[in-house]
């Protein structure tokens, strides 16, 4: 009998990964302007161009569920719903950072909802979500590890000990490969015979599907049946998200030599917001007058929480040692 295809999103799931990917957009376009003005330090990596990929996904996600992020994880954590303000403050290195000012952009936590941490070490988010959803299985939890990790992280060792143990176990997983071509500058390509990730799947027997990473609504699908595969104790699944950043690899390094000018353009016209839009006002879901007032309200909050971070303290000195051992 043929599979029954996921019912598509109504018109307000519709909208809402709509908005979701404009609050990860103007976040960062915020986060961007502040550190060419000289306001934050430190690298920050752009998801510009991939928010598709986060926002599919997380929105099958409960509180409880784990996600486990990369060096690239701004989109992640905001679509895991870490708010702009707490984000921005944990950029800025304020107190009222979501890490108390002591992570920066590559260490972004909230676990009370299930946002395990971004992290600069390529790699381990796939194991680390194997592990969450082995302990979940053991202790009969409904809960999901997913892992988001880059193209340059499929060939580390956790790709394949994560995701061997997951499909052998039957873990409540997802293995998400956002595959934006580059890894810095290295093309994967130059990094491996089979750039395709989802092929890969077959070796450790779980599904592998490749999608659009650009097209939310396929994100989406995928992430559905992923999510309702893996709470039914049916197992982990490799979703490969063809996608590609827009930006430099960091801000401030330079983004030639490695990739054309053409190529970014290419990309550039295959926007994940702006396809969503043409959709949205193809299909008659809103008008693109309601889709601009969702953008100001957007743009706000951006706006809202670089003031919120800038007018943050400073942690406190006096607590430089605190978080470094165990208290008690
Ligand atoms: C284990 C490890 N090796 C190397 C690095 C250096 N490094 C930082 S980002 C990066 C590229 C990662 O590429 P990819 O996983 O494709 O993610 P993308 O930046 O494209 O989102 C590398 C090699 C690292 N941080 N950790
Ligand atoms: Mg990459």
């Amino acid at each position: 009998m043929a599979k029954k295809k996921d019912p598509a999103p109504t018109k307000e799931q519709t909208l809402a990964l709509y908005r979701t990917m404009l609050v990860l957009r103007r976040c960062e376009e915020q986060l961007v302007k502040m550190y060419a003005a000289g306001k934050l330090y430190g690298g920050v990596h752009t998801y510009i161009g991939e928010e598709a990929v986060a926002t599919g996904i997380c929105a099958h996600l409960r509180n409880d569920d784990c996600v486990f992020s990369t060096h690239r994880g701004h989109g992640h954590a905001l679509a895991k719903g870490v708010s702009p303000r707490e984000l921005f403050a944990e950029v800025l290195g304020r107190a009222t950072g979501c890490s108390g000012g002591r992570g920066g952009s590559m260490h972004i936590f909230k676990p009370e909802i299930g946002f395990m941490g971004s992290s600069g070490i390529v790699g381990p988010s796939i194991t680390l979500a194997a592990g969450t959803g082995y302990a979940a299985k053991i202790l009969k939890i409904d809960r999901v590890g997913v892992a988001f990790f880059g193209d340059g992280a499929t060939n580390n060792g956790s790709f394949h000990e994560g995701i061997n143990l997951a499909a052998a176990w039957d873990i409540p997983a997802i293995f998400v490969c956002e595959n934006n071509m580059y890894a810095t500058e290295v093309p994967y390509k130059k990094a491996t015979k089979n750039t395709n990730v989802a092929s890969r799947a077959a070796s450790y027997g779980l599904p592998g599907v490749e999608v659009d990473g650009n097209n939310v609504l396929a994100v989406w699908e995928a992430a559905g049946e992923a999510v309702r595969r893996a709470r039914a104790g049916e197992g982990p699944t490799l979703i490969e998200c063809k996608t590609y950043r827009t930006r430099a690899h960091s801000e401030g390094m330079r983004d030639a030599g490695y990739r054309t000018q053409e190529e970014v353009a290419e990309w550039k016209s295959r926007d994940p917001i702006i396809m969503l839009e043409g959709k949205i006002v193809d299909g008659a879901v809103a008008t693109k007058k309601e889709l601009d007032a969702i953008d100001a309200e957007v743009k706000q909050m951006a706006e809202d929480a670089a003031a919120f971070a800038l007018g943050s303290p400073l942690p406190e000195p006096g607590s430089v040692m605190s978080h470094v051992y165990a208290e008690g």
